[in-house]
């Protein structure tokens, strides 16, 4: 099953716009339950369910316009078309478009650039909402999960805001594989990016999960780890049980990292100065603070908190950047 198949079966035909210029923005989000491994790589079809939480104002903008040639412009900068983040977008266009039609993208990221923040996530929502005005789908937030989906696993889960269950679903085409916003809500949670090392990442997350599914002896146990965690993060979610969430969410992100340790060749993310944070992390904890982490495949930090921690969490860390992203959403 080939990317086009799933589209063809959205989209009944491939149409001109019917207007000259669209936008649309869509949050970056962090997964609490993490997904790590995928069942199809051509469909970004996940082994396991995951569950994420949107970061609000944080995220990407797009515009979409007609034009008489392909331009793709990211934060005022026009990037070659060789480049391989324009190949990767303008296969991803061209699932979409009918020949002939030329597009200019103004792509602009409000995400710290080193935070690994998923912004191929954001990125790919983001095209996928503005496509659907462009050409006037009126698809669905589940098919636009679907679609976008086919761009980057992670984008699944931001077609909306607030917190997001990725079903891993069951069918070849994977047509039941979408984002679906849960009805919790928790404007008091704040995430926290702690930013410990600004170099890029040595091995993408695509790369090193396959490496991780088709190599690590730890794998085998990792879908019973999702299930568990997903289930007492729903748990901590209904009844606002926040070092539920906070234990839950660190353990499975630990969980992750233990799973591409145990590849061969290991993949380690963490640097000397991630592994002093979770150390200040953990020290706090004990002294009573109630603060956990999660991380995803880069060195970087995402603290996990309540809003009346704010002042501490501050004091003790004082370059981190600190998101109530459920704030405007009570
Ligand atoms: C996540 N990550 O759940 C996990 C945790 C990173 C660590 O989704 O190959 O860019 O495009 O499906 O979505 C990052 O991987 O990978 C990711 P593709 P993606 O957020």
């Amino acid at each position: 099953m080939k990317k086009l198949d799933v589209v063809k079966a959205i989209l009944t035909e491939i149409r001109s716009p019917v207007l000259e210029k669209a936008s649309a923005f869509a949050p970056s989000n962090i997964a609490l339950c993490k997904y790590w491994g995928k069942r199809n790589t051509e469909l970004n079809l996940p082994l396991t369910n995951s569950l994420s939480i949107s970061l609000g104002e944080k995220g990407a903008n797009v515009i979409v316009e007609v034009n008489d040639r392909d331009e793709i412009i990211v934060n005022n900068i026009e990037i070659s078309l060789e480049d391989k983040f324009s190949q990767r977008l303008l296969n991803y266009i061209n699932l979409f478009r009918p020949p002939n039609l030329f597009l200019k993208f103004t792509i602009i990221s409000n995400i710290p650039i080193a935070a690994g923040l998923a912004s191929s996530a954001c990125g790919f929502a983001s095209i996928i909402l503005a496509l659907n005005k462009l050409f006037n789908w009126k698809l669905t937030n589940k098919q636009l999960s679907i679609l976008a989906r086919l761009g980057s696993g992670s984008a699944a889960r931001s077609i909306e805001h607030g917190f997001l269950e990725w079903h891993k679903g069951e069918a070849e085409h994977g047509l039941d594989s979408y984002g679906e916003r849960l009805s919790f809500s928790w404007p008091q949670l704040c995430v926290g990016l702690l930013i410990v090392n600004k170099d890029t990442k040595k091995i993408s997350s695509r790369e090193a999960m396959l490496a991780t599914v088709n190599t690590s002896q730890l794998y085998a146990s990792w879908p019973e780890q999702v299930a568990a965690d997903l289930f007492a993060i729903k748990e901590a979610l209904a009844q606002k049980d926040f070092n539920l969430l906070g234990a839950s969410a660190e353990k499975n992100a630990e969980a992750m990292h233990a799973t591409m340790f145990h590849a061969v060749p290991p993949i380690s993310y963490s640097t000397d100065e991630t592994i002093k944070a979770k150390q200040q992390v953990w020290d706090l904890r004990s002294h009573g603070l109630p603060l956990y982490f999660t991380q995803d495949a880069g060195p970087n930090l995402k603290l996990l908190f309540l809003e009346n921690e704010i002042e501490s969490v501050k004091k003790h860390f004082p370059h981190v950047e600190i998101i109530q992203p459920l704030v405007s959403m009570q």
